[in-house]
């Protein structure tokens, strides 16, 4: 566990604010840990560190630059902020009113904007660990055609392909999909007790890896697809392939999103119902926000993006994801699981 004094310095360069208080994933974009440290508050100055923890939790008590405090009471925190006379900077977007009013600060000002511009652009570190937890996604995929047996059901699979992670004491990075038959038609869909059906096999899975997302989806066949079927997955790849292209610093993106959605109507005659791609890192949806038709967000080296255009319909579903970071002239994938439909 280490304080990363440069991000400290950076947030204090930009915000106008004596100290920062935060309790939610950013904690850990400040403190370097193998440890999900998002339940904890940090209060954070220029110069000072200090982690709140419960006495139950296992967050060690001694950190280099760091003061650990394992509270007793609530009131012990709300003491120690009350004798804070600065301006206090928090994240609004994670809090509750509830906690915010209990905090009881005089005029705290909101950090979001500036946590999100630090996020948005990662460092060589944190796209080494999202680069990890996309492997990981990805030889998991791999052994997919394996874990299906003759009976296997949606809910099996999701649980083996969530078993051959946590039995390594890895984490998820949230509830795996898998959805086959009409089911995949449904781009959140849940896994029933349901016999794996032929035709579209959607398979949808994120790991953490030191505390960052991957996100990775998949389809499948299971039998064997006719020509139409197969038409429609090439056409969801050739849109993959297409915005891949289309991602470049300084391009703007709400117009990559357009451009790609322009061509969904074209080709898939239908526009894509889900945004094309989201920022990935700390969170499953990180900054930015990413390709949508709102975005303000102009693409910068170092941002981290899944790309997963899809087609929903009567024949199912069908969604290619990867992760790619943007580079100084293009993007560069994360991982590199088949791309091409595989039958099982
Ligand atoms: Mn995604």
């Amino acid at each position: 566990m280490k304080l990363n004094k440069n991000r400290v310095k950076k947030f204090f360069s930009m915000a106008n604010v004596d100290a920062l208080l935060i309790r939610d994933e950013n904690v850990n974009y400040f403190i370097e840990s193998n440890k999900d440290l998002s339940e904890n508050w940090l209060f954070l100055k220029e110069n000072k560190a200090v982690l709140f923890c419960s006495q139950l939790s296992p967050v060690e008590t001694k950190a280099k630059g760091i003061e650990i405090v394992k509270l007793k009471s609530k009131k012990e925190f709300l003491s120690f902020l009350d004798k804070e006379k600065g301006k206090i900077a928090l994240n609004f977007s994670s809090l509750t009113l509830n906690t915010k009013k209990k905090l009881r600060l005089k005029r705290p000002i909101n950090a979001e904007k500036i946590l999100g511009k630090l996020r948005a652009v990662k460092e060589e570190k944190e796209i080494g660990r999202i680069k990890i937890a996309q492997k990981i996604a990805e030889r998991l995929i791999n052994k997919v055609p394996q874990l299906i047996e003759r009976n296997t059901t949606e809910a099996e699979l999701k649980a083996l392909l969530e078993f051959e992670v946590k039995r390594k004491a890895i984490d998820t990075a949230f509830e795996f999909i898998v959805a086959s038959g009409r089911n995949s038609s449904i781009p959140h869909a849940l896994s029933f007790n349901k016999k794996i059906r032929n035709g579209f096999l959607l398979i949808d899975l994120g790991i953490k890896w030191k505390n960052y997302c991957s996100d990775t989806s998949r389809t499948f066949f299971v039998g064997k697809a006719t020509r139409k079927e197969r038409e429609i997955y090439k056409k969801v790849l050739k849109l993959k392939e297409l915005a891949e292209e289309n991602i470049r610093p300084g391009e703007k993106a709400a117009e990559i999103f357009e451009r790609i959605n322009k061509e969904a109507k074209k080709i898939l005659k239908q526009e894509l119902k889900h945004g094309l791609g989201h920022g990935i890192g700390l969170r499953v949806h990180d900054y930015p926000v990413g390709f949508l038709a709102d975005s303000k967000d102009v693409i910068m080296k170092g941002n981290v993006f899944t790309v997963e255009p899809a087609y929903y319909g009567k024949e199912g579903g069908v969604r290619i994801e990867d992760v790619i970071v943007v580079k100084s002239r293009k993007i560069k994938k994360l991982s590199n699981a088949p791309r091409e439909l595989i039958e099982i």
